[in-house]
């Protein structure tokens, strides 16, 4: 690693960062903020809280200057922000000034879809959303309302309408996110790798990185110690066919044909297996089915592999070597978004097996084992007996399925099938982008009586429902506490910052007025949300009080590591790490993955990739005055020669075509050298069609758009997005 691309990396960190702090004062002067009605309010508050721009949930301070937001910073004491925010999390305060946010509850009046809506009292919308649950539990069974939702503000929703009946939840982290690693790992080690990922980046000396692209995926505490990794000399490895910001910081940077990543992970293996270069005590005294799987990868050899993935065999031996050196303070990162191709649970599998090999689990750089602090749960009534079954996943089609999979949910309400759906809540998820295939998506929503969108800004999933709930920002409400196993226990809190600028309401207070209408009053026997943290805290032996003054209580300090004498535990069938898996064989899958070659795009057309920006989540904040500042539109890279053949330049506009005759906005392209030839890339979550997201409404476009094509992955039901192909229209 030289110090020149080194100084590069911080800077370009310290630089969106330095940005969205300028930006901050732009706070005061946004029309329509609203002072925190308190007597006190001359001179700056502090007040702890925890960031929800994304699900890191970092701990924050938020400052008030004279009643007005002013500005948010990490909190020093919180084990995954450090002190430090992302640039998200310090344009975060944007999603308080946001002149588009839904102000008050709205009923449609026409059409679904039409979005023409009429602003109704709390009282007549929650009545109106009552009776209609009444009516379907009434003709199909509570089991007929499902539930969407996306992170922790979504428990108290999901609280209510368990105690309605209902039993299908599901949310796109699963099925459309990090659903395959977290099966890939469960079938090797017994355990997923949660979230925050148990990742021990700041100790590692090698880190491989296949298509994780940190530094523009911003999971703060990854980022933050993923530069330390770099100060420590350790070796970085990137495995992307797109030069992305990690490849700039890699030693080896290994330009893959997308969709062969299993082909590589089996040669590298070959190498560490035929070189003995794993660990082998590890692996005769944790392993199971060593022999079946060492003969299975002889085959792999890096020649086999060259012609699939365009590596050099020498550089699949160099950089196998390095991995193996390092060992055990090895990471190959499992990724997170993983659900690429379909056969992505065997891919996350190959990477478990490697970092198996290389006797990572466990270790001290490689994973550690996550603990949390343990708080008593609410003592509510039990919920009602469910009459049905959850159906999104029937007969156990995806038999290792560990979560709901949001298609399934989709699909049975397409068909009506093992019993209809009629109702969906969906709460903080965008499901017209989150979901592959909108046509689909819309197609369910018609079958529906009844489609509550509960968010805070007219989002295109709010476009289609029939009632729209308003609610508070994270920096105007409590939520339930952060207790996310990591390195260290600790307990974090999400409490009011300022007023909400309108009549928007928090999450909770939604479901317990929301239950009373239901007459299940009694399953929220608190009066105020502080009744019911002040009884979870109090339960473990702390205060409510100093939770909210400090941000951040923590616990005792454990052993994480084996070298610190954890004995590991394997919640396997055989109770080992799984080289060779018999359920995955009795299942009717390979019991050590296999390759299979990637669809070739059509005669031009390219493999529409995508991913993050640093200074943006999803589709969420392309509103938040702040952050579309920094980034208002997103870009298409084509590689540059394909660029040429076609006459395009960077800079100008064209438009994108999928297999299936889909044409997105118009996007600005990138012609570049950082991308292979046979893909293009872009930013997920712009080409917002929304006409109330005023000034997100087509900028950019939209890769969800064109994602009509999925290939669900057998094993867990998730579903694989890489595989659309698109082709260029150069008139707009
Ligand atoms: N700023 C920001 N950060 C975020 C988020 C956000 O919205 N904004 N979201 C968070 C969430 S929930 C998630 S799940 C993560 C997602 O972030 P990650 O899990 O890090 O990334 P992916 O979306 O899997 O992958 C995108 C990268 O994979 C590369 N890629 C595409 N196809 C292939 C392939 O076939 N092989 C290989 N090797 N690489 C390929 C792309 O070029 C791109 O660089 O980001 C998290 N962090
Ligand atoms: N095409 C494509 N699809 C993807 C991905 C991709 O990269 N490309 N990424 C996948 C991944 S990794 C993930 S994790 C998922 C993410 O999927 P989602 O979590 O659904 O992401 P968003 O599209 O940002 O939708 C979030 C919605 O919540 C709303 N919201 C924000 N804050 C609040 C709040 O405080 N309260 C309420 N009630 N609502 C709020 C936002 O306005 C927005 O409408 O998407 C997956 N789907
Ligand atoms: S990673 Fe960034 S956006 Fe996500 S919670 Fe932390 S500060 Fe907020
Ligand atoms: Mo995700």
């Amino acid at each position: 690693m030289n110090s020149i691309s080194r100084r590069k990396f911080l800077k370009i960190t310290g630089f969106t960062v330095g940005a969205a702090t300028a930006s901050t004062a732009l706070g005061p002067i946004v029309k329509g903020a609203k002072k925190l009605e308190e007597k006190s309010i001359k001179g700056i508050k502090k007040i702890p809280t925890y960031c929800d721009i994304c699900f890191w949930k970092c701990g924050a301070i938020a400052y008030v200057k004279d009643g007005i937001l002013w500005k948010i910073e990490g909190n020093p004491d919180d084990p995954l922000s450090r002190g430090r925010l992302c640039p998200r999390g310090t344009g975060g305060i944007g999603a308080h000034f946001d002149p588009d946010r839904l102000r008050a509850p709205l009923i449609r009046t026409r059409k679904r879809g039409e979005e023409v809506w009429r602003e109704v009292t709390w009282d007549e919308a929650l009545d109106f959303i009552a009776n209609k649950m009444k009516k379907i539990k009434e003709i199909y069974g509570p089991e007929s309302v499902a539930s969407f939702s996306h992170g922790i503000g979504g428990n108290f929703i999901k609280h209510m309408l368990k105690a309605y009946g209902a039993v299908n939840f599901a949310a796109p982290s699963f099925a459309q996110c990090r659903g395959p690693r977290d099966v890939g790992f469960e079938l090797t080690f017994g355990e997923n790798v949660g979230s925050p990922e148990r990742t021990d980046i700041e100790n590692t000396k090698c880190l491989v990185l296949i298509g994780s692209h940190l530094g523009e995926n911003m999971h703060n505490s990854q980022v933050q110690e993923f530069a330390h990794a770099i100060e420590n000399d350790a070796t970085i490895i990137v495995v992307d066919p797109r030069f992305s910001i990690a490849a700039s910081k890699a030693k080896y940077y290994l330009p893959i044909k997308p969709g062969t990543d299993i082909a590589l992970l089996l040669a590298w293996m070959n190498v560490i297996v035929s070189e003995k270069l794993y660990d082998e005590n590890y692996v005769r005294k944790y392993g199971f089915g060593f022999e079946q799987f060492s003969v299975e990868i002889s085959q792999y050899t890096p020649e086999w592999a060259y012609p699939e993935t365009g590596i050099k065999p020498d550089l699949i031996r160099i950089t196998a070597r390095e991995m193996a050196k390092n060992k055990p303070a090895t990471i190959i990162h499992p990724g997170r978004h993983a659900t690429w191709y379909g056969d992505d649970t065997q891919r996350s599998r190959a990477i478990a097996l490697l970092n198996a090999l290389l006797g990572s689990w466990g270790r001290k750089g490689g994973f550690f084992f996550p603990v949390s602090y343990s708080l008593p749960p609410y003592p509510y009534p039990p919920y009602p007996t469910p009459t049905k079954e959850k159906l999104d996943n029937p007969n156990n089609k995806y038999p290792f399925a560990s979560e709901e999979i949001t298609n399934g949910i989709r699909e049975a309400t397409i068909t009506g099938k093992p019993y209809p759906i009629k109702g969906w809540f969906v709460y903080a998820t965008n499901l017209i982008h989150a979901l592959p295939n909108e046509e689909e998506t819309i197609k369910a929503i018609q079958n529906l009586d009844l489609l509550v969108v509960i968010d805070v800004i007219p989002s295109e999933i709010a476009g289609w429902a029939d009632v729209v709930l308003p609610e508070t920002v994270y920096l105007e409400r409590y939520d339930e506490l952060h207790t996310s196993a990591f390195k260290e226990p600790f307990v974090g809190i999400r409490q009011p910052v300022v007023d909400p600028p309108a009549d928007q309401k928090p999450n909770w207070w939604i479901a317990k007025k929301l239950a009373e209408k239901l007459g299940l009053g009694q399953y929220f026997p608190w009066n105020h949300i502080e009744e019911y943290l002040d009884y979870r805290l109090k339960a473990a032996g702390l205060s409510l009080e100093e939770l909210k003054q400090k941000g951040i209580i923590k616990g005792q300090k454990q052993p994480i590591y084996i070298e610190e004498g954890i004995e590991p535990e394997f919640a396997t069938p055989s109770g080992k790490i799984e080289f060779y898996s018999t359920q995955l064989l009795q299942a009717g899958f390979d019991p050590v993955p296999r390759y299979k070659r990637p669809q070739e795009p059509p005669a031009g057309y390219y493999r529409l990739l995508f991913g993050r920006a640093p200074v943006h989540s999803f589709s969420r904040t392309q509103s938040n005055p702040i952050l579309m500042d920094m980034m208002d539109e997103n870009e298409v890279w084509i590689n540059y020669d394909i660029a040429q053949k076609w006459g395009i330049k960077t800079g100008q506009y064209i438009r994108l075509k999928n297999q299936d005759g889909i044409v997105s906005n118009k996007i600005k392209v990138k012609a570049t050298e950082r991308i292979r030839p046979d893909c293009v890339y872009l930013v997920h979550g712009f080409g917002h069609n929304s006409k109330m997201l005023k000034r997100a409404y087509q900028k950019g476009a939209s890769d969800s758009q064109l994602i009509t094509k999925y290939e669900i992955d057998p094993i867990m039901g998730g579903t694989g997005m890489n595989v659309n192909f698109v082709t260029f229209e150069l008139e707009v």
